[in-house]
């Protein structure tokens, strides 16, 4: 008999976290920051891909990163390797961030000093779908290994997400990975959605995403007039 009272706390828990994450768009808008956020499951390659994105972006851009997760602060050991600026969240036990945790992460940070923020999520595909986290720009990234069918099962993650991202693209023959099938499930839970298919270890396909998100930016100050 508790599920009505269930429902109701968690629906004011999301009200809060849009609260919030209306406040941080707001925040980023002003800033003239272009904030993008990564979702997959863990281990599809969200570190070593958004490692690389800020490694090439930074010649021309200011960037740095927030990631999220559980326990430990090795990705944010990886990724500050890249030389930006990077800060880790831990969740104790929450599968997901929070956009309060994004907004306190982000306290003693200068949005004006930034291009781009990069926020990775905790690696679940079912519990980030429902937080805004007042980002510009979702990925939602799958990697060749983990079969075609993903989209299809986990739909409102990739309903969330703006833009979808192939991963470890170099390994698709060896796992006789099925294009065709990963479009079509895609095309299926998110029509007309933009897919990349790329490879961060061996950087094909690296460009043509780096082009777009170039691009998101112009895009985003033309609207904007920054
Ligand atoms: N072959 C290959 N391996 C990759 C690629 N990208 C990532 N990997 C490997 O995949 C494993 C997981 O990569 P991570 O970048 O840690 O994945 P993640 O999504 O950040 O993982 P969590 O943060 O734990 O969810 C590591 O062993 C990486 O070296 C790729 O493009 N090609
Ligand atoms: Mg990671």
């Amino acid at each position: 008999m508790s599920e009505p009272r269930l429902v109701e706390v968690r629906r004011n828990v999301l009200k809060q976290n849009d609260i919030v994450a209306r406040a941080l768009r707001e925040q980023f808008r002003e800033a003239g920051v272009f904030v993008v956020s990564l979702v997959s499951s863990p281990g599809s390659g969200k570190t070593t891909f958004l490692e690389k994105t800020l490694t090439l972006m930074q010649p021309r851009y200011r960037v740095a990163a927030l990631v999220g997760d559980l326990a430990t602060e090795n990705d944010a050991v990886r990724l500050a390797r890249s030389k930006a600026p990077v800060k880790q969240i831990t969740t104790g036990t929450l599968c997901h961030l929070e956009a309060a945790m994004v907004q306190k992460a982000l306290e003693d940070w200068k949005m004006q000093d930034l291009d781009f923020l990069f926020i990775e999520n905790v690696g679940n595909l079912v519990c980030p779908s429902s937080y805004d986290l007042g980002e510009n720009l979702r990925l939602v990234l799958m990697s060749v290994t983990e079969g075609e069918d993903k989209p299809l099962k986990y739909p409102t993650i990739f309903n969330s997400a703006d833009v979808a991202v192939i991963t470890k693209n170099e390994l698709a023959a060896a796992v006789e990975f099925d294009w065709a099938a990963a479009r079509n499930s895609i095309e299926s839970v998110r029509p007309g959605m933009r897919i990349f298919r790329l490879s961060a270890k061996t950087g094909e396909g690296m460009q043509e995403y780096l082009d777009f998100l170039s691009q998101q930016l112009v895009d985003q100050r033309a609207v904007t007039h920054h």
